[in-house]
């Protein structure tokens, strides 16, 4: 049987030089959490592994996260599609359509079995919603997942349900995780997901040939382990008590912290704030739009996004500038804003919405 190629090999024949692979790989090391002193393992898995293969479903979803991923710039996508993983079944970016792509997923079955890693997009309806190739979106993953040796849950339709299941949930939409096989599920939450926290994903499974490590949601802890608002540019705002009104003001104009207009920041856990997007470029804070919470369970129905919560969604507690610290950080952190917050502002802040409640 021919020998398969490394990943080293293969991207020696698409025209990369050793310069730009080492490169690639530095990249790599630093998405997936290691230190700069550790990129020789990746180099070594990179040199040694072949292409992973890869199968990408989507159920209900509006292929954000397929858009998300192809956007990836460290690595460079073309690297992950060509270099390091073999698309074997995708809907989005195949030029084959019904019997010929139906016809690739059951090759891919009988070549790849317990191999592949499966990438899902989009949650799962009720039967009768979503049919596939003849099959319902429920039966297509649960024999897909069986067969894999890994399972990503990109965005927060697969992982948690998302827009499709927010109230009334007209199909029945569920996550994957709803659907239990003995293979192991990793959860990439957000609406989209940030396209190089997908890749390094990806890139982990490869060099380590396991999962990250997860959170208690399943969640990779190297993303997902910080609240947007602790890494968050406004942070400084927010602890001297400098807040946008509205999205005209004066503090709108400055940057000031957008906690009054809506920022779910202080209960969100994503690398937004951190990684960025779009290359490093900006993020929804950063232009100015509050974070609306978009890699949380039930965001759709955690709103309204543009007005300040006197419940944040998760906590028990109605929040207060004097305590906000206290009650959107949580205990272990406590005490962070509540200095600077509470000397600033003395007027109870529930809102409209947390009377009416
Ligand atoms: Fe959902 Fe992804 Fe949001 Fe969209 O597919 S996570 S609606 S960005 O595309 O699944
Ligand atoms: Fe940033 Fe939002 Fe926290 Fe303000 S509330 S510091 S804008 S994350
Ligand atoms: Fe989503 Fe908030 Fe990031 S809305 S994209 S988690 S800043």
């Amino acid at each position: 049987m021919k020998k398969q190629k490394t990943i080293y090999e293969t991207a020696m024949d698409n025209g990369v030089t050793r310069r730009d692979f080492l490169k690639m790989c530095t990249v790599l090391a630093a998405a997936i959490g290691l230190d700069f002193s550790k990129t020789d393992k990746v180099v070594k898995a990179m040199e040694t592994s072949t292409r992973v293969p890869v199968v990408w479903l989507q159920f209900q979803d509006c292929t954000g996260c397929s858009e998300s991923f192809i956007r990836s710039s460290q690595p460079k996508i073309e690297s992950v599609l060509f270099d390091m993983i073999s698309l074997e079944y995708t809907e989005v970016l195949s030029a084959a359509s019904g019997f010929q792509i139906e016809a690739a997923m059951e090759q891919v079955l009988k070549k790849y079995k317990g191999k592949y890693v499966l990438a899902v997009e989009g949650s799962i309806p009720q039967e009768g919603f979503l049919n596939i190739g003849g099959k319902s979106g429920k039966d297509t993953f649960i024999e897909m997942a069986s067969n894999a040796q890994a399972v990503i849950a990109y965005g927060s339709c697969s992982a948690w349900g998302g827009i499709p299941a927010a109230y009334p949930n007209p199909t029945g939409a569920k996550p994957i995780t709803s659907f239990q096989t003995s293979t192991p599920t990793i959860l990439v939450p957000g609406c989209p997901p940030i396209a190089e926290v997908m890749t390094g994903v990806i890139a982990h499974i490869i060099t380590f040939g396991k999962l990250p490590e997860l959170d208690y949601l399943g969640r990779p802890k190297a993303f997902y382990r910080h609240r947007i608002h602790d890494k968050c540019n406004r942070r400084a705002y927010f602890d001297a008590g400098l807040f946008v009104e509205s999205f005209d003001d004066e503090g709108a104009k400055q940057g000031y912290c957008l906690y009054k207009v809506g920022c779910k920041g202080p209960t969100t856990y994503n690398s937004c704030a951190e990684m960025r997007w779009n290359g490093g470029v900006s993020y929804p804070i950063q232009s100015g739009n509050p974070c609306i919470g978009c890699s949380e369970k039930g965001f759709w129905d955690n709103g309204p996004f543009y007005t300040r919560r006197a419940k944040i969604p998760g906590s028990q507690t109605t929040i207060n500038p004097d305590t906000i610290g206290l009650a959107a950080v949580g205990v272990t952190t406590a005490g962070i804003a509540v200095h600077a917050a509470g000397t600033v502002i003395k007027k109870k802040i529930d809102d409209k919405r947390g009377e009416d409640e």
